[in-house]
C-alpha cells in the first residue's frame, strides 16, 4: 500500500469517529497537472468502462477524488482551455472557437493560471501543449521557466531540453508533410493523417507522449532536489486523432469485443454537427461514415491510445512517489473536453452532447478527506483556477465565473452546483446549453433546430429530443429559464458571488 492510500484510509477512519472534514494546509503544495487531449470520460476504465484498461489511473483514483459530473464550458480545445485556464466563461473570454487567437481576444488585463502562479513565485514548467497554440498565447507562455517539447514564444530564453531524444523515422507508407502549412496540400495531408487509426509503427519509447512523460519524470527528479514550489503541466496528445498507438497497445483490444455505438447514427438527424451534411466528421472518418467493422476498430484504437496514456500517467505518478513529492503535490488529471465514439454517427467533439461536454477530472490533494471517493456533484472546468487559487491562497479577481470546488475535496457528497453551462460555436451552429443532473437543454441560434431537451435519466445517450413533447413542457420552461438566468442561479446553497 502506498503512503497516500494509507493516509486516505487513516483520514477516513478519523472521519468515522465524527471529526468535521477539512483540508490540510495546501498553500505550499506543488501542482502537477496532466491534461489528456480529447478524452471521453466514459471511455476510461477508471470511469467504469468495462473494456478499456487503465490500471494506473484505477490506482490513482483510489487515492483521489474522481469527479463524475465535470463539464467543460466549450466543446473544443481552444475555448475550453481558455476558459479553464482563466476562470472565465467563453462569452467573457471572447474565445469561443478554435480559430480565435486567445491573447488577442481576452479582455484587457485578464490573466491565466500560470500568470497567477507566477505572482506567488512558483517555478513554472510545461511539457507539450497547454494553451491551444504558441502563437495564441505568447505572453502567457513567456512566464514559464521551462518549456519542454513545445514551441516556445519568440524571445523566450529558458534552458534547453532536459532530455535530448533521437529523431524518429517516419513509419513506412506515411508521406512527408508538405512544407507550407497554409497550403491546400498540407490540409489534405493533415486530413488523411487524422483519418488513420491502429498501429503507429513506432516503438513505445518513440511516441511523443512517452517522451513527454519521460521528460516529466526527469523534471520531477530535478524538483525533488531544488525543493522549490512548482507547477508542472504535462500534456498527452492522445487519444486525439490520429488514433495511433504502438502495436503492443493495439493488440490489447479485439475489435470483435467492441459493442456498436449505443446511440445509432439515425438518431438526432436534425441535430447540428459539423460536416454532417457532407457525410463526414471533422477528426476521423472525415469523408464518410465508417462501416460497423471500421467503427469497432476505431473504438478499439481509441482504447489503445488511452491505455498508452495510462501507462505514461503511471510513469509520472511513480516518479512522484519515488521522489517523495507525492506527499506535497496536488495532482490534477483532466481531459480538455470529450469525444464522440460513433454515437449518433459522430466522430469528433463539437457538440453540446454528453460525449463532448463531460470530461474526466480527477484531483488528489494529499491528506484530503475525500480521497478515494467519487463525487457525483456537478462541477465545471471554469472552477479550476478558483480552486487552485483557493488551495494555494492566491488573491484572484472577485468577478471570476467559476468557484472553488475545494470543499468537495473534503466532502464530495455535500450539496453543490445545480447545473453546468456550456457554449458551442463551431461555425455551423452557435448555441448555449445548461446541464442539470436530470436534463440537458440547449438553444441554437443557427441550424436546423432551435432547441433540444434530453431526459438524461431516461435516455442517457440522448437519442430523443423531447423539446416539443407536451409531457416535458414544464421542464422545458424551467430549463430555458435557468439557461437564460445563467450560472449564478446554479451555485451551491448559501453561496454568494459577492465575495
Ligand atoms: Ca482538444
Amino acid at each position: 500500500m502506498n503512503v497516500i492510500l494509507a493516509a486516505t484510509l487513516l483520514t477516513n477512519c478519523l472521519l468515522a469517529v465524527g471529526e468535521a472534514p477539512s483540508l490540510p494546509d495546501t498553500s505550499k503544495m506543488n501542482i502537477l497537472l496532466i491534461d489528456i487531449e480529447d478524452c471521453n470520460a466514459a471511455a476510461l476504465g477508471c470511469y467504469g468502462n468495462p473494456i478499456c484498461k487503465t490500471p494506473h489511473l484505477d490506482r490513482f483514483v483510489q487515492t483521489a477524488v474522481r469527479f463524475d459530473r465535470a463539464y467543460v464550458q466549450a466543446v473544443c480545445c481552444n475555448p475550453s482551455r481558455t476558459s479553464f485556464l482563466t476562470g472565465y466563461r467563453p462569452l467573457t473570454t471572447r474565445v469561443t472557437s478554435n480559430g480565435q487567437e486567445m491573447d488577442a481576444h481576452l479582455p484587457e488585463g485578464m490573466l491565466t493560471l500560470p500568470e497567477y502562479l507566477k505572482t506567488r513565485g512558483l517555478y513554472l514548467a510545461v511539457i507539450g501543449k497547454l494553451f491551444h497554440r504558441t502563437d495564441y498565447a505568447e505572453k502567457q507562455l513567456s512566464v514559464f521557466d521551462r518549456i519542454e517539447m513545445y514551441t516556445p514564444p519568440p524571445g523566450w530564453k529558458g534552458p534547453g531540453p532536459v532530455i535530448k531524444f533521437p529523431p524518429v523515422a517516419r513509419p513506412a507508407g506515411v508521406p512527408k508533410p508538405p512544407a507550407d502549412e497554409k497550403s491546400p496540400e498540407y490540409r489534405e495531408w493533415r486530413r488523411q493523417q487524422s483519418d488513420r487509426y491502429g498501429d503507429s509503427g513506432r516503438a513505445p519509447e518513440e511516441e511523443g507522449d512517452y517522451r513527454m512523460a519521460a521528460t516529466a519524470v526527469a523534471l520531477l527528479k530535478e524538483f525533488a532536489q531544488t525543493k522549490q514550489q512548482f507547477f508542472l503541466a504535462v500534456a498527452q496528445s492522445k487519444p486525439h486523432t490520429p488514433l495511433l498507438a504502438p502495436k503492443k497497445y493495439i493488440d490489447m483490444y479485439n475489435p470483435a469485443d467492441i459493442p456498436d455505438p449505443p446511440a445509432p447514427a439515425e438518431s438526432l438527424v436534425n441535430f447540428p454537427y459539423p460536416k454532417r451534411a457532407f457525410g463526414g466528421n471533422p477528426d476521423i472518418f472525415t469523408l464518410k461514415q465508417p462501416t460497423k467493422q471500421q467503427s469497432k476498430e476505431a473504438i478499439a484504437a481509441y482504447y489503445a491510445c488511452l491505455s498508452m496514456v495510462d501507462n505514461h500517467v503511471g510513469m509520472i505518478l511513480k516518479a512522484l512517489e519515488e521522489t517523495g513529492l507525492d506527499t506535497n503535490t496536488i495532482v490534477i488529471v483532466l481531459g480538455d473536453h470529450g469525444f464522440h465514439l460513433g454515437d449518433h454517427g459522430f466522430w469528433s467533439k463539437y457538440s453540446m452532447l454528453e460525449a463532448t461536454h463531460r470530461a474526466p477530472l480527477i484531483v488528489r490533494v494529499p491528506g484530503a478527506p475525500g480521497n478515494g471517493q467519487a463525487c457525483d456533484q456537478i462541477v465545471e472546468f471554469v472552477d479550476l483556477v478558483p480552486t487552485i487559487g483557493d488551495l494555494l491562497k492566491i488573491d484572484l479577481p472577485k468577478d471570476m465565473e467559476g468557484i472553488s470546488f475545494a470543499p468537495l475535496l473534503a466532502d464530495p457528497n455535500r450539496p453543490w452546483k445545480t447545473a453546468a453551462f456550456i457554449v458551442e460555436d463551431d461555425g455551423d451552429a452557435f448555441g448555449e446549453c445548461v446541464r442539470t443532473k436530470k436534463y440537458s437543454y440547449m438553444e441554437f441560434k443557427k441550424g436546423a433546430i432551435p432547441a433540444a431537451l434530453f431526459d438524461l435519466e431516461k435516455d442517457p445517450w440522448e437519442t430523443k429530443n423531447v423539446v416539443d413533447d407536451p409531457a416535458y413542457a414544464q421542464v422545458r420552461k424551467e430549463m430555458a429559464e435557468l439557461l437564460h438566468a445563467g450560472w449564478k442561479k446554479a451555485l451551491p446553497p448559501g453561496y454568494s458571488t459577492d465575495k
